[in-house]
Parts: structure tokens; C-alpha cells; sequence
């Protein structure tokens, strides 16, 4: 029976991932960090199948003895500080999860299991302002937030680890990906539960930043299968995962509120609060490598996502109001 690790698993894609490696009957253990209340709603019902071992990436020591615990053939390390607004305000602490974070792990991986797997989560907001359009795995990076800066760092890392020590590392370059299990305070998400919330005349107006940045978005549960597909590979390379396509915010917005039978110019406002000091304006990401290598394609299409996005929504605070 293959092992996996992963760092990460309370979060949208460690989710995914868990319930896809189960299916092909992986052991799955999951790193989780203390929290002083549960915070495991989205593996909630993985809980039984998914071993916990308590580390945090911040912390060598826990990683080593997960590592030794869980001596794993393959490890995601999906853990980060991953909200780029909350980056400007915690600059340091995502440095030191987001960045150096990533060589506490890999160190232990060398010293621990060096011929373990190793999957880093790359991002597009290291293309930041983007220098060409379509984004592919030679476009230079120009990060423009303290969470691109570390993600850049923890992405070379990676390469440095397997050009020094002969180490199975890899990254996949991942789009904005999204589900009815994305944190909240993400635009796709805080938008399909604000929808939910007007609809059921539970809110009145909708809060947002920038409508104009474009982004582009696919379904988690499709992106997961790269990464697991990324690590099957004999050579370990680095991949762009992307659907091709880009939305403004606003489509998303006006998109969702069609869904439900509304028109979003008489929710939206739009408030300086949520704007970024600087600003990741387009990405458009060109996954033909994925494709050609790895065989992997995306499935849910930009309107199937946010009506899923919006109906989970709808469906949790009709739950909620019946109780
Ligand atoms: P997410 O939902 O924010 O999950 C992040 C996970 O990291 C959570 O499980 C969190 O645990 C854990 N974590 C945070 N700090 C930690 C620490 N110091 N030690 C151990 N665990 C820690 O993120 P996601 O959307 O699933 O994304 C997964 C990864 O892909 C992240 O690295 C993200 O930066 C990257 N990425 C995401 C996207 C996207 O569009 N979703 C695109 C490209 C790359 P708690 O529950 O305890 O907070
Ligand atoms: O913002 C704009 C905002 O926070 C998307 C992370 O998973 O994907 C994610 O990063 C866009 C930005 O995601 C609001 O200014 C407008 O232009 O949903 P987001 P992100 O910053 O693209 C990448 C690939 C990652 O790697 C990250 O980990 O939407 N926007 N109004 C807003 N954004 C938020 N959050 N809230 C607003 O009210």
C-alpha cells in the first residue's frame, strides 16, 4: 500500500487530494497544526480513514518526526499561509510559513526520507504582473505581494533541493482553483455565500474590492489530480495547471446573482477596504505542457463552478434556518 503526507489537509486542496488518494487506496496521513477549536469541516467525513499527526511547518522538529511516523512514498505540501490580502498585514509570518516553511520540510525529507516524492504548491501569483500573456512554465515571475514573494522563494527551493541533493521534487504552477470549500474570505467563495445570504434574506449589500481583476478560475477537485498525476512522472518537472480561460470579478458576481434570479448591481458595493496595495490585474495560464505530459485536462466549466459555488451555499443556510 502506497503512503502519502500531507501538509495541509484541513484546507480546499488538501481535501480533494486526501479523498482522491484514498480512492486509489493510498494510507493518508495529515499534517495538522493545533487550532484551539476543531476546524476540520472539510474532512470532517474523512476523518476516520485519515491518520493526523500534530506539526507545523514552522517547526523542523514536528516534520522530522511526521516524516519518521509516517515514512510516506509521496508528500504534498499544501500547507501555507495562503490569503495574498492578509499577507501585506502578516508579512513575516507568511515568510516564515510560505517561504521558509517549504526548506524546513524539504531538510526533513533529506534527512528523514530522501527518496520520498515531493510536491511543492506552486502559484500564479508569482507571474504577478505578468511580463507575457499566456502565462507557461518559462514566463518569468514578478510577484507583487509579500505571499507571491514567499511563494517564488519556496518554488526555487524546491529546484535547489533537487539540483543539490538528487531529490524527487516538484512543483505544480497552479491557477486559482476554487469549490464550495474555499475559505471564505476568497472572492469566489464570499461571493457565492453572499449570494446565498441576499437570496434567503439573510444580508442586504455585498462588500467587494477591485471588480476589475481577471482571473483564471478552475474547480479543485480537477486541479488535485495534477498534482497527484505530477508525482507518477519518472522525471520530476514543474507544471502550469490552468483552464486557458479568464473572468473579471464581475462576471463571477454577475453570473452568481443570475443564478439566483437577481441583478447584482443592487447588492455590490464597492468598498476601498477589500482593494490591495498592489494588484495582480490578469493571469491567464496555458496548461498545454500538463496536457501533452501528464494527459490532464480541466473538466468543470467557469458557470458550472459558481452555480455549484452558490447551490452549496443556498442549501447550507436553508439547513441551518430548518433547525
Ligand atoms: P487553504 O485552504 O488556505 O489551506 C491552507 C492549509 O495550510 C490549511 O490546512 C492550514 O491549516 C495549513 N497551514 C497554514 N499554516 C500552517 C502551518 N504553519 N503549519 C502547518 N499547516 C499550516 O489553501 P488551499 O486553497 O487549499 O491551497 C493549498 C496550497 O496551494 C497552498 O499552499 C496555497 O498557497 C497553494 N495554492 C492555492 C491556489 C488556489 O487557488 N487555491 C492556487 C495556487 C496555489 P489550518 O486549517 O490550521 O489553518
Ligand atoms: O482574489 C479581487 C482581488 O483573494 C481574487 C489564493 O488561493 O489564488 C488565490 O489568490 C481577486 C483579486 O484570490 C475582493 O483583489 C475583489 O484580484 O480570491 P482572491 P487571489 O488573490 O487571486 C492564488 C492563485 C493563490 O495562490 C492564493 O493562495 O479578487 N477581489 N474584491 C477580492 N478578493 C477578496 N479576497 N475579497 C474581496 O472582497
Amino acid at each position: 500500500m502506497k503512503k502519502a503526507l500531507i501538509t495541509g489537509i484541513t484546507g480546499q486542496d488538501g481535501s480533494y487530494l486526501a479523498e482522491l488518494l484514498l480512492n486509489k487506496g493510498y494510507k493518508v496521513y495529515g499534517l495538522k497544526r493545533r487550532t484551539a477549536l476543531p476546524n476540520v469541516e472539510n474532512i470532517n467525513h474523512l476523518k476516520n480513514e485519515i491518520e493526523f499527526i500534530p506539526g507545523d511547518l514552522t517547526d523542523l522538529s514536528s516534520l522530522i518526526e511526521a516524516i519518521n511516523i509516517a515514512k510516506p512514498d509521496e508528500i504534498y505540501n499544501l500547507a501555507a499561509q495562503s490569503f495574498v490580502a492578509d499577507s501585506w498585514s502578516q508579512p513575516i509570518l507568511t515568510g516564515e510559513i510560505t517561504a521558509l516553511g517549504v526548506t524546513n520540510l524539504l531538510e526533513a525529507v533529506k534527512r528523514v526520507k530522501p527518496e520520498s516524492r515531493f510536491y511543492q504548491a506552486s502559484s500564479s501569483e508569482m507571474f504577478g504582473k505578468v511580463v507575457e500573456t499566456p502565462q507557461k512554465e518559462s514566463t518569468p515571475f514578478y510577484p507583487r505581494s509579500p505571499y507571491a514573494v514567499a511563494k517564488v522563494y519556496g518554488h526555487w527551493i524546491t529546484i535547489n533541493y533537487r539540483e543539490s541533493y538528487n531529490l524527487y521534487t516538484c512543483s505544480g504552477i497552479l491557477f486559482n482553483h476554487e469549490s464550495p470549500r474555499r475559505g471564505i474570505e476568497f472572492v469566489t467563495r464570499k461571493i457565492s455565500d453572499g449570494v446565498a445570504r441576499i437570496k434567503l434574506g439573510l444580508q442586504r449589500e455585498l462588500r467587494l474590492g477591485n471588480l476589475k481583476a481577471n482571473r483564471d478560475w478552475g474547480f479543485a477537485g480537477d486541479y488535485v489530480k495534477a498534482m497527484w498525476l505530477m508525482l507518477q512522472q519518472d522525471t520530476p518537472e514543474e507544471f502550469v495547471i490552468a483552464t486557458g480561460k479568464t473572468h473579471t470579478v464581475e462576471e463571477f458576481v454577475e453570473i452568481a446573482f443570475r443564478h439566483v434570479g437577481l441583478n447584482w448591481q443592487d447588492f455590490v458595493i464597492q468598498d476601498p477596504a477589500f482593494m490591495r496595495p498592489a494588484e495582480v490585474d490578469l493571469l491567464l495560464g496555458d496548461s498545454s505542457k500538463a496536457k501533452r505530459v501528464l494527459g490532464w485536462e480541466p473538466n468543470v466549466t467557469f458557470e458550472h463552478l459558481i452555480k455549484m459555488m452558490v447551490e452549496s451555499d443556498l442549501e447550507k443556510y436553508k439547513c441551518k434556518k430548518s433547525k
